[in-house]
């Protein structure tokens, strides 16, 4: 019996404390020093090679080093029949909830017209509406998304969310699937996404969904690059439709250098560290769901394939 690791070296060493006193008699394999493949039983990974998991005949569960799956499910020789299990973890749900309030702020505080002001040495007293005043809609209204939502409201802030089933939760303006989305965009000042990477969400975030924004409406994606047309982004910035977009997730990562998005006076950059993976907290949910899959028990957090996420 052995799990494999596979991730980027850099979190490989990250990792290996915690896998270690989480399985302290396992036999724990790291990417490329595999082994006998026929031993694996459970795979961890992070982007792992096309084929790579359908090399391993006896596989039980593959889990995803994030929150995210689409790194695994676009693998065209991905073993069918074998779970997925996607991380849930209240620390990287607070880390995620506490990027988006700061973004958020930065779009409600107007920002980025202060720091280019302070380069030019401008001091000029914009209008301010209090939070209460100010609308956001979450598009992913999840895990990540209701957490978001919640502590946006205890700011104040209007909040809404958008989800592809109905949701029925107490004090929050929701709204569902394709017939909704026109409804939360329309009371949205500032768009947060959230949202999976599937066949569905991919490009959603493009000329026909800005336009449909309150003018000069502000973005913050930590959902996936390949939701953002970056083209139509850039002319909903040109043309005042959006007034300002915040990135932490890239068609390409990392984004290359001479992108524009890196100089572009109205983006801010992250580097996809909204809500990183965290192995202290993670390493244990991930040997819970080992230990429940051992035992027979139901598995929380299994991804619906049919569903991409
Ligand atoms: P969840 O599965 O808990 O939530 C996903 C939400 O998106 C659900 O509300 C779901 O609807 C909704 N959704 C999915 N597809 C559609 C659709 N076609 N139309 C409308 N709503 C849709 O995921 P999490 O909240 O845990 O994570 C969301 C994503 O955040 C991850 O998949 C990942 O891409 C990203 N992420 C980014 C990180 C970063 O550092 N930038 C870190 C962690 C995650 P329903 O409720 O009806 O199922
Ligand atoms: C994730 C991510 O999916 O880091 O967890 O994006």
């Amino acid at each position: 019996m052995a799990i494999l690791f596979k991730s980027t070296p850099a979190a490989e060493a990250r990792w290996r404390p915690y896998l270690a006193a989480a399985w302290p008699a396992r036999d724990i394999r790291y990417w490329p020093e595999i082994g006998d493949r026929a031993a694996i039983d459970y795979a961890l990974v992070w982007h792992p090679e096309a084929g790579m998991l359908a090399s391993l005949p006896n596989l039980k569960l593959v889990v995803s080093l994030g929150a995210g799956v689409d790194h695994v499910l676009r693998d065209p020789e991905l073993p069918p029949g074998v779970p997925i299990l996607r991380l849930v973890d209240p620390y990287m749900t607070q880390a995620m909830s506490e990027y988006v309030t700061f973004q958020v702020l930065r779009l409600h505080r107007q920002d980025f017209a202060y720091r280019a002001q302070q380069a030019a040495a401008q001091w000029i007293e914009h209008a301010q509406k209090n939070a209460a005043e100010r609308t956001v809609g979450i598009l992913g209204f999840g895990q990540l998304g209701q957490d978001a939502a919640a502590k946006l409201g205890t700011i104040g802030f209007d909040v809404a969310g958008w989800s592809r089933s109905a949701k029925n939760l107490p004090g929050v303006v929701t709204y569902a699937g394709a017939a909704g989305l026109d409804a939360l965009l329309a009371r949205s000042e500032i768009l947060v996404s959230l949202l999976p990477m599937t066949p569905q969400t991919e490009g959603l975030l493009d000329a026909s969904l800005f336009a449909r924004l309150p003018r000069g409406a502000g973005l913050v994606n930590a959902g996936r690059g390949r939701q953002l047309v970056e083209a139509d982004l850039m002319a909903a910035l040109d043309s005042g439709q959006l007034s300002a977009a915040v990135l932490d997730v890239f068609h390409e990562e990392p984004l290359p250098p001479a992108h524009p998005f890196w100089r572009h006076p109205r983006i801010v950059v992250t580097p996809h560290v909204a809500a990183e993976t965290h192995p202290p907290t993670a390493a244990a949910i991930i040997a819970q769901a080992i230990d429940d899959l051992e035992a027979g028990r139901p598995v929380a957090n299994l991804i619906d394939r049919g569903r991409g996420y």
